[in-house]
Formats: C-alpha cells, sequence, structure tokens
C-alpha cells in the first residue's frame, strides 16, 4: 500500500461516523391496519378485544395519545403516509375511486386517483439510501379497473422492490375474501388459508431470508380489519362466548365477535413478525410502527368514547392507535400527548437512519424524532384535514389548533367548534359562544386551503333537491 492508500484509508476512518456502513441503519417494520379504531386494541382501552401482542410493542415503546390520519378514509391516508403531504395538496382526498354523488347540492371536483410519479415516495427515499422494500398487503392507490392510457401506480413503481398482494382494490379481492382463493399477486395458499396468515407468512419468510448487510423497510399493510367481518370460525366462537359474558354497547353488535377475532389475528401477526425479527436477531435494530389508517367503523369498531367513526370529521374517524418501538432510544412504556399525523412518519424515518431529509417532499410532516427521544415538542402549529366529498358526512375541512377544533361544513357553510380539553366527545358545539374562536380559526383554515391549493366544491347544476346524494350500489 503507498501512502496515498494510507491516506485514504485514514480519511474514510475520520468520516466513517458520516459516510457509515448500510448496516448500520435501523430496519423499519410498519403494522399498517385498515379501519382500524383508536380504541380497538388493548393498550388503548379495550377490553372485549385480546392484544397481547400489540399491547406487548406498547410496553416497549412510546404510545401517542394524539395521533391523528392524514384522512377519515382509506386512500388518501396511504398517499399521505408515501409522500408526506396532506391529501390537499396532493388532490388524491377521497378513498378510491369514491362513492358517485351527481344529484348532491355541491359539485365534487375532479381530484386525482393515484400518486404522482414525480413525487418521491418515503420507499423511493430509503430504497435510494440502500432499503430494501418490502410491501405486503392493502395498496388501494389506483382505481379498479383503471383507464389505460394511465401509468402503472403499483408498488413496485412507487419505491417497493417487491409488492405481494397490493393492487387496486380496498378490500380482499378473492372469492373467498379473507379465506383462499385469494386472487392476489404473489400470494401463494392452499383451501382454508385465512388471508391475514398467509400474508404474516410472507412477512415472515421476508425477515428470514433478509440479508443482515442491507437494511429494509417492511412495509405491512394489512386488509384487516376493513370488512367484510369474515373471521377464523374457532376465534369468532371464542368471543362469541366471551360477549354473552362480557356484553357492552359494541359488544352487542351482530358483527363484534366476528370482529375481535379479525383483531386477535391481526394481533397474532404482530407476534410472529415480532418473533421472526428476535429470532433473526434483529429486533434491537429495527424501528416497528403500528397504526391505522383512519377511525373504526363506527357500529363496530372502538373509537373509544370518541364521537362517530370513519369518514367523518369527529374524532372517532381521524383519532388513531399509534406506538413506536425504537429500541434504546425511546423510552419504554413512554407515552406522548403531542399532536402528530400520518405524514410525519416519513421524514421521522430519514431522520432515525440519518439520512437527509426531502423538505420539499415531506412539506407537511414533522421528524418525530425529538418526542421519540423525549428531548422536546413539536413545532407544530395546527392539523388540518380537507374532505371535498359525501360519505357518512356532508363535506368537510377541520383544522385542530391547541385544544381547539374547527369544522366547515360546505353545504350550508356552516361551523361547528369543539374544546378537545375539556369536551373529548364532542359533544358541545362551541360555534355561537366563541365568535372570536371561531373566526380566528377560519382563517387559519382559509390561509392553509390557499397555501395547498385545495380543490374546492362548487354548486352542482345537477343537484336535486332531496335526492339521495349518494348513487345507489349496483
Ligand atoms: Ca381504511
Amino acid at each position: 500500500m503507498n501512502r496515498i492508500t494510507h491516506a485514504l484509508i485514514a480519511l474514510a476512518l475520520l468520516l466513517s461516523p458520516f459516510v457509515s456502513a448500510k448496516s448500520d441503519k435501523p430496519n423499519f417494520v410498519v403494522f399498517l391496519v385498515d379501519d382500524m379504531g383508536w380504541g380497538d386494541v388493548g393498550a388503548y382501552d379495550s377490553v372485549y378485544h385480546e392484544t397481547p401482542h400489540i399491547d406487548q410493542l406498547a410496553a416497549e415503546g412510546m404510545k401517542f395519545n394524539q395521533a391523528y390520519a392524514a384522512c377519515a378514509v382509506c386512500s388518501p391516508s396511504r398517499a399521505a403516509i408515501l409522500t408526506g403531504q396532506y391529501p390537499a395538496r396532493t388532490n388524491l382526498t377521497d378513498w378510491i375511486p369514491g362513492h358517485k354523488s351527481p344529484k348532491g347540492k355541491l359539485k365534487v371536483p375532479d381530484w386525482t386517483m393515484y400518486m404522482e410519479h414525480e413525487r418521491i415516495t418515503l420507499a423511493e427515499a430509503l430504497q435510494e439510501a440502500g432499503y430494501r422494500t418490502q410491501f405486503i398487503g392493502k395498496w388501494h392507490l389506483l382505481p379498479v379497473p383503471y383507464p389505460e392510457e394511465w401509468e402503472n401506480h403499483y408498488p413496485d413503481k412507487h419505491g417497493f422492490d417487491s409488492n405481494i398482494g397490493g393492487r387496486e382494490w380496498g378490500q380482499p379481492k378473492g372469492p373467498g375474501k379473507y379465506f383462499f382463493p385469494f386472487g392476489m399477486p404473489n400470494l401463494e395458499g392452499k383451501e382454508g388459508d385465512y388471508l391475514t396468515d398467509a400474508l404474516t407468512d410472507a412477512a415472515v419468510d421476508f425477515i428470514e431470508q433478509a440479508d443482515k448487510d442491507d437494511p429494509f423497510l417492511l412495509y405491512f399493510s394489512y386488509y384487516t380489519v376493513h370488512g367484510p367481518i369474515i373471521a377464523k370460525p374457532d376465534l369468532e366462537e371464542k368471543y362469541a362466548r366471551k360477549k354473552e359474558s362480557n356484553a357492552s354497547d359494541k359488544t352487542e353488535s351482530s358483527q363484534a365477535a366476528g370482529y375481535a377475532a379479525m383483531v386477535q389475528s391481526l394481533d397474532e401477526s404482530v407476534g410472529r413478525v415480532v418473533a421472526a425479527l428476535e429470532k433473526q436477531g434483529i429486533d434491537e435494530n429495527t424501528v416497528v410502527l403500528f397504526t391505522s389508517d383512519n377511525g373504526g367503523v363506527y357500529s363496530r369498531g372502538n373509537n373509544g368514547s370518541f364521537r362517530d367513526g370513519k369518514a367523518t370529521p369527529y374524532e372517532g374517524g381521524i383519532r388513531e392507535p399509534l406506538i413506536i418501538k425504537w429500541p434504546g432510544v425511546a423510552k419504554a412504556g413512554s407515552e406522548s400527548g403531542q399532536l402528530v399525523i400520518h405524514t410525519d412518519f416519513y421524514p421521522t424515518f430519514l431522520d432515525i437512519a440519518g439520512i437527509p431529509l426531502k423538505p420539499q417532499e415531506h412539506r407537511d410532516g414533522l421528524s418525530l424524532v425529538p418526542v421519540l427521544k423525549q428531548e422536546g415538542d413539536l413545532d407544530r402549529d395546527a392539523l388540518f384535514w380537507h374532505y371535498p366529498h359525501y360519505h357518512k358526512a356532508n363535506p368537510y375541512s377541520a383544522v385542530r389548533k391547541g385544544n381547539l377544533k374547527l369544522i366547515h361544513y360546505f353545504e350550508d357553510n356552516s361551523y361547528e367548534l369543539y374544546d378537545l380539553a375539556s369536551d373529548p366527545t364532542e359533544s358541545t358545539d362551541l360555534a355561537s359562544k366563541r365568535s372570536r374562536d371561531v373566526r380566528s380559526l377560519r382563517q387559519v383554515l382559509q390561509r392553509w386551503r390557499e397555501e395547498v391549493d385545495a380543490q374546492m366544491m362548487s354548486p352542482n347544476p345537477d343537484y336535486v333537491e332531496g335526492a339521495p346524494w349518494r348513487r345507489p350500489r349496483g
């Protein structure tokens, strides 16, 4: 070796903390559940559901008590996690393909049903930094069937090396729905196999085969606990028995036992994935995040004491369970009351991995690293939602600033104001009593809509008074 080579080696050693080997970066496992409510797991209040493995994640990580979905329905939240941008900014504002409302009072804007390729997704950012990226489960970021002239927007075109099970559909595709045959890409099975278990087999295989030199992102996007409610019979029987001995409002629902059984299958899946990490000896170098895309369906999901559920602007529609386990850094069993939202995951992961942030991409997210390290609060003024669509509620925007939440309903240009500190169940509308707060939050909301160039609704020339806004199914 000559002197120059020696010098180069010395320089490389000196710089090594800054150009660290790829294997120094932690792995990421994302458990993204579908339609799970704030209170659906034991760690967040459920007494009927049994979720020991998810509860264990909470005991080993940080549990967030004021975490929000970027939208109260599926697709916009999914895109917001991957882009770090509000649905209103990307115009991907409804579940795909969305309800048609040809006779509604307001015309739904021409919104976007896929993620634009020019955006760099979280998966692409990690891929660029040497990560192996695996997508498993529900994608739901393209309509079915999608127009021929559109490009492919499947997971493998948005930063994932490999895709198991993800296409346009928003719920299990196969004729057996949650049972084989699954009819999904790259997912094998046999008679009697349960979808959640089959996807878990794929996740475990991925972990067992992972090259220890390359860090990975395992993005496990469950179809469960979205309907249809189809559970493993033995588990459903177990919860049917438990229901009789432990009746509560929600357990009176005819679907309660099946739903609880689906939650248990989810929990077992989380347990198997975590066990696979431990078996490979990589659990201490793996950050695990558990959350859901939107609130529980009101009639069956457990949204705690929060008002209403999926698709609505009330807390039941948007407040989410969120657990982040960052071994050795986030204090085991800690809790945070910081206001956080789906768009935060993107900068958080880059920050944890020591990858330079991409502020032009994750424009609406903040790194949660200071919170996870318990070193400081987030520098965040407000959170926003924008839903120019008809669903369970009339079209709306909403803003949360401090403890106040303002909801703007577009049809009649009305406002509701709630103080979530004194009234977490949103039982008392304060709009008529606190007009100053309404005025000030209206301005904050209006400014934000302008900043993100939110698509607004317009009067519908085909409006038929009294006609159902939603086109009947079939
Ligand atoms: Ca959903």
